[in-house]
């Protein structure tokens, strides 16, 4: 709680937002509930957005924890992440076991219903999470959506724009906070989108850190922001040890310095709450 007052004062002395993942459940759940009304302006669904969780069953929505979160946000003032339309995990068992055409309309149809329900109720859209491969080779990571064609990631987006206009639309991923072969692809890509036409507004950051900050992140943050993109730290947390306290600071001093650097979230409010173990 008191890095969250620490780094929320410095957000929003800047206009930036400054956000935490929660479920509907904890709403009211003590601390926690305390802590997030106080310091935070904007939330963002750990899990209750997701395919599994808003399509249980094909072409049947599940929307309530969503409106929940939505509502006790607009009752406070505080703006809304969606997290997230599309990504190869947490799809529903249905999606999980469809392939090609089938999946692709799949897709969009969720596109559509998900952000047109909550249209001009969402600040910014993940609408890909963790589309690219880990490691050297900067290109896409398989799943069953990168089958039914590369150009899956642009169909989410223009679909998105669609269903939402006023929404941000951003790609979202991890281990991309620093220059490193995997950002560079999602650079790339982001470059491309920008050339032809593709609406993308944002890229996210996730920065689930370990134990030292990369050296480039501020620089990486500064390169998407130069390609006319805003960036969003969407789901920091840091590794314990001698340097955590440190570290929040360092990346919260990296977003003030980039204009484009629009807002920073965590991933929980309180450490009981993190899906990181207790090892790190
Ligand atoms: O893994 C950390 C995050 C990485 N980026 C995308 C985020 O969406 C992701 O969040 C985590 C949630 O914090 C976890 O709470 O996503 C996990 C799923 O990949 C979430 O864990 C799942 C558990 O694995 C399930 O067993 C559980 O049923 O949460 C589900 C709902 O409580």
């Amino acid at each position: 709680a008191s890095a969250a007052s620490t780094l929320g004062a410095a957000a929003a002395e800047s206009g930036r937002y400054f956000g935490a993942a929660t479920n509907s459940f904890m709403l009211n759940r003590q601390p926690h509930a305390t802590v997030l009304n106080r310091e935070f302006n904007s939330i963002v669904a750990e899990n209750e957005m997701k395919w599994y969780h808003t399509e249980p069953n094909q072409n049947q929505f599940n929307f309530t924890a969503g409106d929940q979160l939505i509502a006790h946000a607009r009752a406070r003032g505080m703006t809304v992440r969606g997290h997230t339309l599309v990504w190869h995990a947490q799809q529903p068992q249905w999606a999980q076991n469809m392939s090609g055409t089938a999946l692709r309309n799949a897709m969009i149809n969720h596109i559509n219903r998900v952000a047109g329900h909550w249209r001009g109720q969402i600040h910014s859209w993940d609408v890909v999470n963790e589309a690219f491969a880990d490691g050297g080779s900067g290109g896409r990571r398989d799943s069953n959506l990168q089958r039914t064609g590369n150009d899956w990631i642009e169909v989410a987006f223009r679909t998105a724009r669609a269903a939402d206009p006023n929404a941000k639309l951003c790609y979202n991923d991890y281990n991309t906070d620093g220059i490193n072969a995997k950002s560079t692809g999602i650079y790339n890509m982001v470059r491309d989108f920008k050339a032809r036409g593709v609406p993308i507004d944002c890229v996210g950051l996730q920065s689930h850190l370990g134990t030292s900050l990369d050296p480039t992140y501020q620089q990486n943050i500064q390169r998407f922001a130069d390609l006319g993109v805003d960036v969003q730290i969407t789901e920091l947390d840091i590794q314990q040890g001698g340097n955590q306290a440190n570290m929040y600071g360092q990346v919260t001093r990296a977003c003030l310095a980039v204009a484009r650097c629009t807002g920073i979230t965590v991933w929980g409010v309180l450490d009981p709450d993190s899906w990181r173990t207790g090892a790190n």
